[in-house]
């Protein structure tokens, strides 16, 4: 292994509570029933496709025009929320093996589908960490697609089989493996049949890479 590509929201931060807040608030003055279950299913997806995963419960139609400015709406009052984010919600865990990969020679890079990777990164302090980052705003095709861990590959200048993804989703899972990636799944997406590494905690990566 020559390189790690990590997901952002649920593998090196807790986004997913900001996501799901910010989704519910849209939700509840849409009246759509909406839960954490609901919310699991957004974990990876991009704004728009989770969006429409929302409007499944949703009693009437809207336009492509309105299913814009909820989509607008949502991506405020959740940039608001990241605000609130510092170097304090990158756990003592994830720094510590963030340093040892780097210790190891590993390169390192961000596949996340999100439009405010960048944002998120420097609230946590990482603006500088990585060696690439491929986010949303460089993809035409979110997750489940290969797009994203195929741009990080090419940015570290690495082959798919030579990158472990590690991924929090099971539509990240399937892009991975769709890419020839390597993938260790954390959470739920560790039981998925396509993982190549079952991870119980960030620190196994350790393990694994060592
Ligand atoms: P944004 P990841 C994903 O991040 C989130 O898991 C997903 O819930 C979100 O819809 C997507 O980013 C797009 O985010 O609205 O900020 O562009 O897990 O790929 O790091
Ligand atoms: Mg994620």
């Amino acid at each position: 292994m020559k390189g790690i590509i990590f997901d952002l929201d649920g593998v090196i931060c807790s986004t997913d509570k900001y996501h799901y807040s910010a989704w519910k608030k849209l939700a509840d003055k849409e009246g759509i029933y909406f839960d954490a279950v609901i919310n699991n299913r957004l974990r990876g997806v991009s704004r728009m496709q989770s969006l429409e995963i929302i409007l499944e419960r949703a009693q009437k139609s809207y336009t492509e025009k309105e299913k814009a400015v909820m989509a607008e709406e949502k991506n405020a009052i959740y940039v608001n929320l990241l605000k609130e984010m510092s170097e304090y919600d990158l756990s003592e865990e994830v720094k510590y093996v963030l340093q040892k990969l780097r210790e190891y020679g590993m390169k390192l890079a961000v596949g996340s589908s999100s439009k405010n990777a960048k944002i998120i990164l420097k609230q946590l302090g990482l603006e500088d960490f990585f060696d690439a980052v491929s986010d949303g705003t460089n993809i035409t095709k979110s997750k489940p697609d290969p797009e994203v861990f195929l741009k990080a590959a090419d940015f570290i200048g690495e082959k798919p089989a030579d990158c472990l993804v590690v991924e929090d989703a099971k539509a990240g899972i399937e892009a991975a493996f769709a890419g020839g990636f390597k993938c260790a799944g954390l959470g739920e997406a560790a039981e998925h049949p396509k993982v190549t590494y079952k991870m119980e905690g960030f620190r196994d990566l350790l393990e694994i890479c060592q």
